[in-house]
């Protein structure tokens, strides 16, 4: 099913030659708009005249965070605050939030661009899709609400929290479908097991996810405990919110709305552009924006692009699931380890549940990592024979995965933290005295 079949389906030289007028549109708007930007085009001599192919998008300064930080809050905004309709802001938790900014047509492309992709993913007006992100400065929760409202759903906008009480609306309203991050979606399922209904009254046949990375593994269990079908969506605040990329339900990547949104894939060390197919650091263009236009914004997510049209029929191009973070990747002992590549292991071993902690910490001048796991069976913590035996299978598996020795710690059932929003898995404790 296509919200917009025609855009979606657009053959590539059309698609491209879109882009390229945009991508002059937005140059040129930038420059005339947004002083900091008139001083970085001037300083590298770019004109969107002299904008003549899609490839001239290398010669454009890229765009970081720290950009957004240093003119917090409305430094990058190109119009007055009388024409903005919304703000949003990322958490913080690093530092100043980002803080961005929605004219009413940046705010109607958005409610589009979400619309395709939960039309992708086999969402349909009969659908009532209860939205457990939190509602807020976040862009998941209204990103979702105003895509699904406008193919005619019926959204139930519960919020994160209050766990028991969201299950209760789902078995009351016969909820089909499930807006929330992953770990929320696998905790749910952990608090509606333990409550005095069969899961038979829940009626969930899609699970619309995103905001944090999930592996294949992690993914199967979700869909298994709940008996639902889930989608990837991806996104970030700075360039809109969810509604960048999502998977059709063929799930064979996440597909760009390309016609608003120009990725690259950069090597995130040198900058340089990359090949089609090679993975490295997303760069993305959004290439209407109005309130908070971007150019070429580094995102530090690692993935791969896929230009090959999809089986469901649409064009744009696709993404890998995001590999992890440039951020968020450990490196530890001179090896680069991703958490996901940690959770993949730890989801396929069956005495231990799909919550999980790493831990850095720095012991003398080596790196050390910590895998801490919960057990699924309070039991096994009685006898220290079955315990050493299964650390010395998790910690077999780790190494041949990751390639070097991490300690493993396994904890009692529900002892680690459960998350409402974004997991927070990683405890770096390498810069603490
Ligand atoms: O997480 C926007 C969003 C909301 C996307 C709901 C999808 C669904 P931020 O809070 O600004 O925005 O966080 C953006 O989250 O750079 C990625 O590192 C990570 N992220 C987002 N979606 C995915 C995903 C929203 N599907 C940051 N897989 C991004 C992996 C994701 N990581």
């Amino acid at each position: 099913m296509f919200f917009q079949k025609e855009i979606e389906t657009m053959g590539r030289k059309e698609l491209e030659a879109l882009q390229l007028e945009r991508l002059k549109w937005t140059v040129d708007y930038c420059y005339r708009n947004v002083p900091f930007y008139t001083k970085r085009l001037d300083e590298a001599g770019v004109t969107a005249e002299k904008i003549k192919s899609l490839k001239d998008i290398q010669y454009i300064p890229m765009t970081t965070k720290a950009d957004l930080r240093d003119n917090y809050p409305f430094g990058l905004f190109a119009v007055p605050k009388k024409e903005l309709v919304r703000i949003h802001a990322s958490s913080g938790t690093t530092g100043k939030p980002t803080v961005v900014g929605y004219t009413r047509k940046d705010l109607d492309m958005w409610s589009d661009c979400m619309a395709r992709l939960v039309m992708a993913a086999g969402a349909t007006a009969e659908d009532v899709v209860q939205i457990s992100f939190g509602y807020g400065m976040f862009t998941g929760a209204l990103g979702l609400h105003y895509g699904l409202e406008k193919i005619g759903a019926t959204v139930v906008p519960n919020s994160s929290g209050n766990t028991e009480k969201a299950l209760m609306y789902m078995r009351d309203f016969g909820t089909t479908a499930l807006v929330a991050t992953p770990s929320y979606a696998l905790y749910m399922a952990e608090v509606a097991k333990e409550l005095d209904y069969p899961m038979s009254d829940y009626h969930l046949r899609l699970g619309l996810f995103g905001s944090e990375g999930c592996t294949p593994e992690m993914r199967w269990q979700i869909e298994a405990a709940w008996g639902l079908f889930a989608t990837d969506n991806y996104g970030m605040s700075e360039l809109m919110g969810p509604g960048v990329s999502g998977e059709c339900s063929e799930r064979d990547g996440l597909h760009f709305n390309e016609d608003y949104f120009l990725p690259e894939i950069i090597n995130p060390e040198t900058g340089e552009v990359l090949e089609p197919g090679e993975s490295g650091e997303l760069v993305i263009t959004p290439l209407t924006k109005e309130g908070i236009p971007l150019l070429r914004y580094r995102t530090r997510d690692i993935t791969r692009l896929n230009y090959e049209p999809c089986r469901c029929g649409r064009t744009h191009v696709r993404m890998d699931k995001v590999q992890g973070r440039s951020d968020d990747m450990l490196k530890i002992r001179g090896v680069n380890v991703f958490p996901s590549q940690i959770e993949s292991v730890l989801v396929t071993i069956p005495q231990i549940s799909p919550h999980y902690q790493l831990i850095v910490r720095r012991e003398g001048f080596t790196d050390t990592l910590e895998v801490k796991s919960e057990l699924e069976d309070r039991n096994l913590l009685d006898s220290f024979v079955k315990i050493q035996e299964l650390q010395g299978v998790i910690k077999h598996k780790l190494q041949t995965v990751l390639g070097i020795q991490c300690k493993v710690s396994l904890v009692g059932p529900k002892t680690l933290q459960r998350f409402e929003g974004k997991a927070q898995r990683i405890v770096d404790l390498r810069n603490q005295k």
